[in-house]
């Protein structure tokens, strides 16, 4: 059976035309995270954005991606923010505490500032399965979030909080 009734949607398109993207990637895993960079720019690129209307900035490591995400968010400059970075396991515990404090550093900075961040962030057991990621037989990563940020940067407009209409509240003449 159809409904009758038609639910109005809201969707984010694929257009980055006019969007505002900043991009804040790792120094460290530089062969992948560089590969990622790569791949978000051509999302960018291949969707319309333009050279001027994406900042990219880097850092020492993923666990820095947080603090330097929620600054960039506080400028007001960018529709939507991706965040690039790969974490591999190594002997220690030291690989838990980086992926954990990312993602949640991460969340919060975009849940505090309203501005959307993308998590691209790989966490990985081996080099293999990082560079599969990174443009090989796992597609790359980098593409997809930056396909996901035009989407959020979209959305994000559509659903800014407007002022609203025919409250009574009206001027009143002098
Ligand atoms: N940073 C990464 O981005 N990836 C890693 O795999 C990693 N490991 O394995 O240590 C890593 N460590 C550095 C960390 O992000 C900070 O830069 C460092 O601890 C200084 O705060």
């Amino acid at each position: 059976m159809r409904n009758k009734l038609q639910p109005g949607k809201i969707d984010g398109g694929l257009n980055a035309a006019g969007l505002r993207f900043g991009i804040v990637v790792s120094r460290f895993n530089s062969f992948i995270t560089e590969r990622l960079l790569q791949g978000a720019v051509d999302a960018l690129d291949r969707s319309g954005a333009s050279g001027e209307n994406v900042d990219v900035v880097h850092v020492p490591g993923a666990f820095e991606l947080p603090l330097v995400a929620k600054k960039l968010a506080a400028t007001g400059k960018h529709d939507a923010l991706i965040a690039i970075g790969c974490v591999l396991r190594g002997e220690t515990t030291h690989y838990d505490y980086v992926c954990s404090e990312t993602a949640r550093g991460l969340q919060l900075a975009q849940m505090d500032s309203g501005v959307p961040v993308m998590f691209c962030v790989l966490t990985c057991d081996t080099l293999e399965q990082a560079i599969d990621r990174a443009g090989l037989k796992g597609g790359n990563k980098g593409y997809d979030a930056g396909i996901g940020a035009i989407e959020m940067a979209q959305l994000s407009r559509k659903l800014r909080a407007t002022p609203k209409t025919g409250s009574g509240l009206k001027k009143r003449r002098k």
